[in-house]
Parts: C-alpha cells; structure tokens; sequence
C-alpha cells in the first residue's frame, strides 16, 4: 500500500506518490497516535503512572498500544521514536512490519530535540538537521514512510515569541522538510505553540498566526512542496495558568480562523497535538473544530495525531503489569472511537 521510493530516485518520482501518502495519513477519516516519547519523555511519562521505566518496559509501552486489536479502523499511522524502528512486539515481529501489514503506516520522530536559543534563552530552537540525511535512508530502511518534527513556540505576554526564535524554527523546520522530501518520505511540521502561560486565547490564535505564517514564508523561500507536507499544530487555547476553559465552540472558532488566515489551500492536511488537554477536552475540541471547519469549507483535510489524550486512560489502567493489559487496551480503544467519532 506504501510506495518505497529509494532514496537515489526520490527526485525521478517527483511529488506524486509522497502526495498521496500524505493525503491518505489525513482524510481517510482515521488519524495518528503520537508514540513518539523520546528516551527521557518516555521515562517521565511512566514514572508518573508509578512505572520504572527500562529498555524493555519502553518496549511493552509500545506492545501495549500497537497490539491492540481493530487500532487499524481508526488509526492511519503511528509516529515512533527512533528506537522503536528496530523492536519487534509481543507478536514477535517488527514494529514497523506489523503495522504496515495492518495498513497503519510507521513514521518517525527525526528531530532530536531542543535547547535553549542562544539568542533568547528564554526559548527553544530544536536540534536534528548535521546528520539528517544519513539518518533518514536508515529510517527509510526500516520501514518509515513519513516523519515528524517538533519546534517549539513558547508565549510570554507580548515579549515571547521573539521574531528571531520564531524565524530559526521555520527555517530549521524548512529544511527539514526539503530533504525529508528528498529522501521520499513525507514531513509532519510541529511548530507547536505551547499552553503553558498566563495568556489569553486571542493571544494564543495570534501566535498560531504569526507561527504558521513565517514557517510559509520560509517554506516558500526554499521551494518546499506544500502538497506533500502535513502541517500538526495546536488549537487555540486560553493559557493553562489562568482559571479559563475555552468551550469548544470557543476553541473552534479561533483555531479555525487562525488555520484559514495562514495555512495555505494546497497542503496536504493539517493534524492536532492534544497539549495537555485531558482526553474529554482534546475530544471535544476536535469534535467543534471539525463541524466549525466543515461549515467554513475549510480547504485541508483535519484529524488528530495525539498523545497523551490517546494515552492517559490506558496507561492509568496498566500501571506497567500484565494482568491489566486487556483493560488497558480497552480503554484505549474506547478513546480511539470516541476521538474518530469527533472528526464526523
Ligand atoms: C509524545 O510526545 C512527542 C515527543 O516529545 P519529546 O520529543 O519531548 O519526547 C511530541 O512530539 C508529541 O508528538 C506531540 O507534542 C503531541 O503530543 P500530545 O501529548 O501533545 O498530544
């Protein structure tokens, strides 16, 4: 189902079959599951669920999620973590093969992370491109047909984000995107403007704006192609240190606006982070932005690629041990449906 273009003829191929791929990853009316809990997140996430995190109990976090039964009705692909390329499941067969037979195309986090920007420590520029394309044939080898990566945008008042950190970001995240088209993959874009802050939710959507409209500005300036890149970004939010919940409704009409005033018609589709929305908000949010785009005849394909809203539930339930995973998986199931059921 998943054309493999070899590196060397990415370019003799052209757009075309990546078009496709990226088409399919956001209007098939199924979504992503964000698996992609780097090394340090993973170990943190776990451990608040009373977990010790290990090589092997990353390995049957994974297991937990990808080997549960009927995912592939609601899932068109999974973004992984580098490591979990070369894991085989309880199945005994590797990740990235299984998935691929269930038809959930494998993807993978190839940014490696962030750092303080040196000129505005306060914010951070994110890290990955010196050996991207070796690393890139390596994924490809391994089954990976799209990858992810995330910059991160941080807001505070009207300082924060500077016109610096907003500019580094969109070119990292540019070139990122060139040679990940080059390698004949498909490139998920993640600038995603954080929650955490004392701002309001007009300020968020004016974030959204400015964010998405820089990174087109510079996507344009090196020739990226926009019909095959997925654009993943975060709804518009009041900021999580003021006493606010957005309604749905709310959420929906800035984060609309704001996609429709700086997303270009052509790309290929745009996905949701859930940003430390509980699973019921992220759900609800994705339900309202659905019927508001729908009714705005937004141009781009919607759907979710979330993590922890996908995650939460199951993972509260399996506390690491055996004999909870049938619940665990339930629950995770549950949520899938619940979250698919919204995009309708
Ligand atoms: C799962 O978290 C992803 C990787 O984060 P680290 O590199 O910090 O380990 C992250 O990129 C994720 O894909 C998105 O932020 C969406 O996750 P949420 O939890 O916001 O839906």
């Amino acid at each position: 189902m998943y054309t493999t273009i070899p590196h060397s003829h990415a370019k003799l191929y052209g757009m075309t079959d990546l078009v496709a791929v990226a088409r399919s990853l956001c209007s098939s009316g199924k979504g992503l599951l964000a698996a992609d809990e780097s090394v340090h997140t993973a170990t943190t996430r776990l451990a608040s669920y009373g977990i010790a995190a290990s090589p092997e109990m990353r390995r049957k976090f994974r297991d937990l999620f990808f080997g549960t039964e009927d995912v592939e009705r609601y899932l068109s692909g999974i973004i992984l973590f580098s490591e979990t390329l070369s894991e085989k499941g309880d199945d005994a067969k590797l990740f990235p093969e299984s998935l691929a037979a269930r038809g959930i195309a494998p993807g993978v986090k190839v940014d490696l992370g962030t750092e303080p920007m040196q000129e505005s420590p306060q914010e951070l520029i994110t890290n990955g491109l010196l050996d991207l394309p070796e690393r890139l044939g390596a994924y490809k080898k391994q089954g990976a047909v799209f990858t992810k990566w995330r910059a991160v945008i941080r807001i505070d008042g009207d300082e924060l984000p500077s016109t610096v950190a907003l500019h580094e970001n969109a070119k990292r995240l540019a070139h990122y995107a060139k040679e990940v088209q080059g390698a004949g993959m498909v490139p998920i874009l993640e600038p995603e403007v954080l929650l955490e802050g004392r701002h309001g939710r007009a300020r968020a959507r004016a974030v959204i704006v400015e964010t998405m409209s820089t990174l087109f500005s510079v996507l344009d300036e090196l020739s990226v192609d926009k019909a095959s890149l997925i654009i993943k970004t975060a709804m518009a939010l009041s900021g999580s240190a003021i006493a606010k919940i957005d309604s749905p409704e709310e959420v929906a009409e800035d984060t609309v606006a704001a996609l429709l005033e700086s997303v270009p018609r052509q790309v290929a589709g745009i996905v949701f982070l859930s940003g430390g929305q509980t699973p019921d908000q992220a759900t609800a949010n994705l339900a309202a932005i659905a019927k508001r785009a729908r009714s705005a005849n937004a141009p781009w394909p919607l759907t979710f690629s979330y993590a922890r809203a996908l995650q939460e539930e199951a993972l509260a339930i399996w506390k690491g041990k055996e004999e909870n995973v049938p619940a665990a998986r339930a629950a995770f199931l549950d949520r899938l449906k619940k979250v698919s059921a919204a995009l309708v």
